[in-house]
């Protein structure tokens, strides 16, 4: 997890491109963000500060600088299945994932922390910034507070019926203290969110022993009935495994599609 290289350039040419090319896909909003000012609003959010040890509001400013509108009906959530979700989503134009909102885009695969020793406060890339994953002695890493504020922003602007997709070969599916468990499904707003479908997708077809009547899913469905959304899930749906197919063919669950490829 080296501190990315030309850190500053990267986050405002990722803000520019959001809103030359993402913007209109995602959100019908017009007003252009300022993306220095974008940027100052990031960086300050850890520039100086303890990697190990940043306040809950830190990305406050930031996100209410980048955060948009997000349209009803396409917002997806995602837990082990980074790649597919989003090629699924397609740039927010199948559906939204955070990623694909602004306070995520500009972000998204970025590693980032302050250092004392710099003169703007920035870590250069020969630094390590702690990752997500916290220990005894770094309990609040800038990356955890970021995706922390993200997803907790995200999941209280969604609105109408929401997607997920989730890692069938993860045990168990919808995990503890995931993301997406510990922050956004409890920040849905009751009476606004209307019905969740689940997608468990996975590269094995030994899967049809039902997941979505899986112990993990139920918790996951009356998780969801406390805030009165209604609650659909398939395995593998087709549509998504056409991508997961194209993408790789030989995958154990895309046997029959590539015998018929190669016979015909
Ligand atoms: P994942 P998820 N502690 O695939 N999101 O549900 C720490 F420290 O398992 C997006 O957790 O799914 N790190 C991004 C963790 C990051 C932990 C976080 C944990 N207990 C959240 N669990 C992003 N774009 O980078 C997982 N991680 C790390 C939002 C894991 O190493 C998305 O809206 C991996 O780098 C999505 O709906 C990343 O978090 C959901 O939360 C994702 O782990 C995905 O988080």
């Amino acid at each position: 997890n080296h501190a990315t290289a030309e850190l500053r350039s990267r986050v405002i040419g990722r803000c520019l491109e959001f809103q030359a090319n993402m913007m209109f896909n995602v959100s019908c909003e017009e007003k252009t963000r300022n993306c220095t000012d974008v940027w100052e609003k990031f960086s300050s959010g850890f520039a100086f500060k303890d990697p190990c040890n940043v306040k809950n509001d830190t990305f406050r400013e930031y996100i209410m600088a980048t955060n948009h509108y997000v349209p009803k009906d396409k917002a997806m959530f995602w837990g082990g299945v980074y790649n597919l979700a989003h090629r699924y989503s397609n740039r927010g134009q199948s559906k939204v994932t955070l990623e694909d909102t602004m306070p995520g885009y500009v972000a998204d695969g970025l590693s980032f922390c302050g250092d004392n020793s710099t003169s703007d406060g920035i870590a250069r890339e020969n630094i390590t910034c702690p990752s997500t994953f916290l220990s005894a002695n770094c309990s609040s890493t800038v990356s955890s507070v970021f995706w922390t504020s993200a997803s907790i922003n995200f999941a209280k602007s969604v609105t109408g019926e929401i997607f997920v997709m989730l890692n069938a070969s993860r045990n168990p599916i919808y995990r503890n203290n995931s993301y997406f468990r510990m922050y956004e499904v409890p920040n849905l707003t009751k009476g606004t969110v209307t019905k969740a479908t689940v997608y468990i997708v996975g590269e094995s077809p030994i899967s049809k022993g039902n997941l979505c009547g899986s112990e993990s899913i139920l918790e996951l469905k009356a998780n969801l009935a406390e805030k009165d959304i209604a609650f659909e899930c398939q395995e593998n749906p087709r549509d998504v495994m056409n991508i997961l197919c194209g993408d790789n063919p030989r995958a154990d669950v895309c046997s029959s599609i590539w015998k018929t490829s190669r016979s015909s």
